[in-house]
Order: structure tokens, then sequence, then C-alpha cells
């Protein structure tokens, strides 16, 4: 948990091929060169860096061929997820608390589902904070663009179609009311009747606007609180406003403000529930003088108990 002084496995995945874009693979590196790794030392947490990920050959998927064929670069998506997957297992049940350098964010389907697996073994209640423009609720059937990032939640949640690209491995499901979509500005049809259909939480932009992002964060929050529960944060670049951070592939307009992203690593912080993150999207090449790359750091960086001065805890009610 991030609230004291923590264990934390830092684990870089330069993976590239499920986003429409090439760049994200050198995403670990610039978080490395901005001092993402630095920092959390100074903030006093036990810090170790695993390196990055070797790239995986790719595997034959058994899955229905039209799926197939709807899934760009599938089989080394399917390496990365086994190879991520393993990884993420076992950094969870080493009991460090687990951060995966991206990457794009087909990097999540092993992450996740690589967590829920200890969750479950630990008997531990598994909750998502997905901070993304974007639902990733795409399935091989209605992807629009073939591109595996847009999958991510969707795999999470259980979609049986996309269950070949574990392989093997054991799959555990998230509760789709456990997951909570937050900086919600672009999504497709499809995907926007799957996420109600399914119970998805969701605070789009709209909601984030009419109460700040307190409110449905500390909702969430109270919500875990009091249960043996374990908070995985997914933290996509684009979440954030393209003119904060322009260092993605994919970005939207009118996203999170400077002090609207460190406000929720700081409530975050303060929670004490979060046990893994993923920093996900970044594109180095697409960067601006390393901006991008730099604010993640110092958004890691909240969500590690840098503080402006200190407080007493203080719970606000809301409504
Ligand atoms: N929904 C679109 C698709 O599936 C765009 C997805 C873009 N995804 C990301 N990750 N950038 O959030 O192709
Ligand atoms: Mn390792
Ligand atoms: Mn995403
Ligand atoms: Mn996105």
């Amino acid at each position: 948990k991030s609230r004291q002084s923590a264990r934390v496995s830092l684990l870089g995945v330069p993976l590239e091929l499920g986003a429409g874009e090439a760049g994200s693979v050198m995403g670990p590196a610039a978080l490395r060169t901005a001092g993402l790794p630095a920092l959390l030392g100074e903030l006093g947490h036990a810090v170790v860096d695993h390196g990055d990920l070797p790239h995986p050959a790719p595997v034959e998927v058994d899955m229905a061929p039209a799926d197939a064929a709807a899934c760009r670069n599938l089989g080394h998506i399917a390496a990365w997820t086994r190879l991520i997957h393993d990884h993420a297992y076992l950094m969870a049940r080493d009991g460090g608390f687990p951060i995966f350098l991206g990457g794009d964010h087909s990097l999540s389907i092993g992450t996740v589902s690589g967590i829920a697996r200890h969750c479950r073994e630990a008997g531990r209640e598994l909750f998502v904070l997905w901070l993304d423009a974007h639902a990733d609720f795409n399935t091989p059937a209605t992807t629009p663009s073939g591109n595996m990032h847009g999958m991510s939640v969707a795999f999470a949640c259980g979609d049986r179609s996309l269950r070949p690209l574990l392989g093997d491995r054991p799959f555990v499901p998230v509760r789709a009311e456990n997951v909570h979509l937050f900086g919600l500005r672009s999504i497709d049809p499809t995907e926007r009747e799957a996420v109600q259909a399914r119970g998805i939480q969701v605070s789009d932009m709209r909601a984030i606007d009419e109460t700040g992002v307190s409110v449905p964060l500390r909702r969430m929050l109270d919500r875990i609180a009091g249960g043996d529960a374990h908070l995985h944060v997914s933290l996509d670049v684009d979440f954030i406003d393209p003119g904060l951070a322009p260092g993605v592939g994919t970005t939207v307009p009118g996203g999170a403000t400077y002090r609207e992203a460190h406000l929720i690593m700081e409530l975050l912080h303060d929670s004490g529930l979060v046990g893994s993150l993923d920093i996900v999207e970044l594109n180095p090449f697409l960067d601006e003088r390393g901006k991008s790359a730099r604010l993640l750091t110092e958004l890691a960086g909240s969500l590690f108990g840098r503080t402006i001065i200190d407080r007493p805890a203080r719970r606000i009610r809301v409504a």
C-alpha cells in the first residue's frame, strides 16, 4: 500500500504493437530519464528496478478466425500478455508495490490479469481505477481500428473472445462494478452500450466538470475501504489534457488539468488502498522536451506521498 514507506518494484514494458502508432516502445526509458525511480527513492521507498521485459517471439493463438483477423499483431500481443501476466502475478505475490512502465495500454491485459490471479489467491477483492480518455472496452467483434490497446478493459471484465490471449494461465475476471472509468471523453457507440449493460462505473469529463475529481473518487474509495481490497490504478497519458501531456498517440481535448491529476494522486495516496500502478501510452517520439514524462514522474511522486505541506488526514463527507 502506498501510504507508508513501500517496497516498490519497477518493470519496464517496451510494448507498442497494441497501439496504432509507433513510439511507446521508448516509454520506459523516458520515464527513467525523467527520474521516476530516483524520485520514489527520495520519498523514502525501497525501489527495485527489474529493467525492461525482453521482446518475446509471437505465439499461435487459438482464437476464432474472424476474431483473430480483427486483432492487429495478435500473436505478438498474446506473447507479451503471457510474459507480463507471469511477471505481474509474481510481483504482486512477492508483496511489493508493482509499477509497470509502458508501453501501450494493451500491457494492462497482462498486468490486471496477473494481479487478479494473485488477489483471488490472497482472498482480496480487486478494484480497478482506469484513468483514461477512452473506455478500452472494444472486443475483436467491435473494434474500429484493430488496435488491441482499445480492448484491455473488455478482457479484464471477461470477454470470452479475448480469453485465448492468456493461453493456459488461469483467468480471473474483474467484477464489472469494481471497474471505474475515470476521465472518459472518447467512446465508440458499441463500447457505450457494453459499458452501460455491464454496469461499469463511469466518471466522464462531464461529471468531473460538474463536481471536480474528488467527489466521485472519494465515493469509490469509501466503497473500497473497510474490506480486504486491492486497488489497481491504470494511468493512460491521454487522461491528462494534451496541452500538459502531448506525448501520446491518441490525444483527446478536454482532459484532466494539472491540479486535477495531482489531486487524484494525493487522494489515492491518502487512502492507502492502491497496490499497483500502470503508467501507459507515453510516446516520447511525440513528446515536447520531456514534458509528459516529467509530469508522469511528478504524478507518481504524489501517489507515493509527495506533499505540498503536511496536513492531518481529513474525511470530507460526500453527498
Ligand atoms: N476506441 C478506439 C479503438 O478501439 C480508440 C482506442 C484508443 N485507445 C487508447 N487507449 N488510446 O485508451 O480503436
Ligand atoms: Mn522479475
Ligand atoms: Mn487506454
Ligand atoms: Mn486512452
